[in-house]
């Protein structure tokens, strides 16, 4: 049984109920959901000009390996109805496999741990508030120290 960190968000649509919808689906068909943090309302990051995101930040365990367990997140994405367009554009639903367990992945289309998360302060604050203590296995440091070392000030709030 793996512990994995998954990142899910939406700016398209209604954010929060396709966050909730990913949520139900991800517990049935990806792994059990053991945590997750609140909803961060977030500015939108890579490519500024489109509405801003609602991230969460979900702890599961899981049987599946890394391709299936992506497998099955794609799956969750096209249910939802997911339409692939352009390079960090505006999305209904997107769900990112943050951390693994300590494993290093790297495959033409999975990389774990995802290799942008030290930049991205939209994944780091949810994930702090549900793994201060998660490691990372290449950088070797736990999640706190990479949110207090990250460089992207992108507002990044909790809602209630
Ligand atoms: N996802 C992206 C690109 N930019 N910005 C925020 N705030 N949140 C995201 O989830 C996000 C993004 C590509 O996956
Ligand atoms: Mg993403
Ligand atoms: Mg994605």
């Amino acid at each position: 049984m793996a512990t994995v960190y998954l990142l899910t968000g939406s700016n398209l649509g209604d954010r929060t109920l396709q966050l909730q919808q990913a949520a139900a689906r991800i517990d049935q068909q990806a792994g059990s959901i053991e945590k997750s943090s609140l909803c961060y309302e977030t500015a939108p990051w890579g490519k500024t000009d489109q509405p801003a995101f609602l991230n969460q930040a979900l702890c599961i365990t899981t049987v599946l390996s890394p391709t299936a367990l992506l497998r099955a997140l794609l799956s969750i994405e096209q249910q939802l109805g997911r339409v692939r367009a352009e390079r960090y554009g505006p999305r209904a639903i997107d769900i990112d496999i943050l951390l693994y367990d300590d494993w290093v992945v790297q495959e033409d289309q999975l990389a774990i741990p995802h290799p942008e998360l030290p930049y991205r302060r939209f994944a780091l604050l949810p994930l702090a508030e549900i793994a201060p203590l998660g490691w990372h296995p290449t950088l070797k440091c736990t999640v706190e120290a990479l949110l207090l070392n990250c460089t992207d000030q992108s507002p990044a709030h909790p809602l209630d």
